[in-house]
């Protein structure tokens, strides 16, 4: 078998990134280890930038979710017993989305069916070859058979356990990390959402964030102990300790109701450079990973995909290397960006203890000055709706 683009892993970034090449005429195989209701049964990101949005329709995947989606003019930070309200709109005129991932993904695979592109999805033990020279090819195995996909080019959007990024060679590639002492908890259950927008809660208990997925449906988070097991938290313990980390009268507008999701994520910053070695490429949680308190990764994964859509197009329709050539370094400088305001999100909004009473008073300053200041609430509005293209 052969093919233009090998397209490692069937999240949001392989998917997307199949279907741009695919609209341009260039044909891609994207090659899963899981099932498709595996993939679609992981809860993640629920809030897309503008520019995430404005990518996904005009890859032609943008018609449910323009129907479907809520649109946030602004957010809410809680702390010290006030809720504070950052207004993008009014200070920036731009808006996020809230739509899940999964319906992200699901859109993508319907587009993808219907256009008939080929995608193997159990495909065990996928291994890259022939990266460092000029034909690469794929191997896996299905059902006991062992397949060989020749290629152009191999897209690693396998996610950050992937195997791309662990086929490149370690004297070619440096990482950058940071492991946070804390996880987060994260619960999904057909319950009101406590408000029309996103409240991010900082209380001497830790962090909370009030979020949703639908006018009936809401997906909320805590701060826990990156030993705890979703087993230790009960419903019960959980709508208590939400409640107890928000202020009175919001803590009395939470609804409570059986959880149908209850998962535990561990929190990390990460960067892999340069995003590609010979004619693999990178794209996604495969090259970075961000902690999820600024709502960067899903939004990174586009832009890389949407970077990397371009420079492919470019070398088939022109025969010119420039794009591929600047790849890495035109990701890399959006996703610095995106990592950078992640930490900062994490790092004022959530408790640390090892940082004692010097890093709790640098933390309120911090956020005494975001809501004394338009200049900070702009900022953080800035970088929370994403940064222009
Ligand atoms: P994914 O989604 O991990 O998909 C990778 C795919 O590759 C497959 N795979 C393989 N396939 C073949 N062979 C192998 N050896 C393979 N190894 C892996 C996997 O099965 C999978 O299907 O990566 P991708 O596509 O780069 O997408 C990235 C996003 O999923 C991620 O950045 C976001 O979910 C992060 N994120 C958020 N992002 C936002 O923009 N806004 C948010 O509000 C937001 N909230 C979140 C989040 C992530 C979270 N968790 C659990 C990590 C909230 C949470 C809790
Ligand atoms: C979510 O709805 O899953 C979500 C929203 C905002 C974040 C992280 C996750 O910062």
């Amino acid at each position: 078998m052969r093919c233009q683009v090998a397209i490692v892993g069937a999240g949001p970034s392989g998917l997307l990134l199949g279907q741009m090449l695919g609209r341009a005429g260039i044909d891609a195989v994207i090659l899963e280890r899981k099932t498709p209701d595996y993939v679609l049964g992981r809860v993640r990101a629920g809030v897309l930038e503008q520019g995430t949005v404005e990518t996904l329709a005009a890859a032609g995947v943008g018609e449910r979710l323009m129907r479907e989606r809520l649109i946030h003019d602004g957010t809410r930070i809680a702390f010290a017993g006030r809720v504070h309200r950052i207004d993008f709109n009014e200070l920036i005129g731009k808006t996020v989305t809230v739509y899940g991932q999964t319906e992200v993904t699901r859109d993508l695979m319907a587009a993808r069916a219907a256009a008939g592109y080929p995608t193997v999805y159990e495909a065990e033990d996928v291994g890259l070859h022939g990266i460092d020279g000029a034909k690469p090819h794929v191997t896996w195995r299905k059902e006991g058979i062992e397949h060989r996909l020749d290629c152009d080019y191999i897209a690693g959007c396998d996610g950050f356990h992937g195997v791309a990024r662990a086929a490149i060679p370690a004297a070619a590639i440096r990482t950058f990390e940071r492991v946070y002492p804390f996880a987060w908890l994260g619960v999904l259950a057909d319950v009101k959402p406590i408000d029309e927008e996103l409240v991010y809660a900082h209380s001497p208990r830790g962090f909370a964030l009030c979020s949703m997925r639908g006018p009936a449906r809401s997906r909320y988070y805590i701060q826990c102990a990156t030993a705890d097991l979703e087993a230790q938290w009960t419903d019960d313990r959980f709508w208590d300790e939400l409640r107890r980390r928000l202020p009175e009268e919001w803590a009395a507008k939470v609804a409570t109701g059986p959880s149908i999701e209850k998962s535990i994520a561990p929190l990390r910053s990460f960067v892999a450079e340069p995003m590609r070695f010979g004619r693999l490429f990178l794209a996604g949680d495969a090259a970075h990973i961000v902690p999820p308190t600024g709502a960067k990764g899903l939004n990174l994964a586009v832009g890389d995909v949407r970077y990397l859509a371009e420079a492919l197009i470019e070398r088939y329709a022109e025969n010119s290397d420039a794009g591929i050539d600047g790849y890495s370094a035109r990701a890399l400088r959006r996703v610095w960006k995106a990592e950078r305001f992640s930490w900062w999100m994490t790092t004022l909004l959530h408790d640390f203890p090892e940082g004692g009473e010097f890093g709790r008073r640098i933390q309120t300053a911090d956020l005494d000055y975001l809501f004394e200041s338009r200049a900070a609430m702009t900022a953080l509005a800035e970088n929370y709706v994403g940064l222009p293209y």
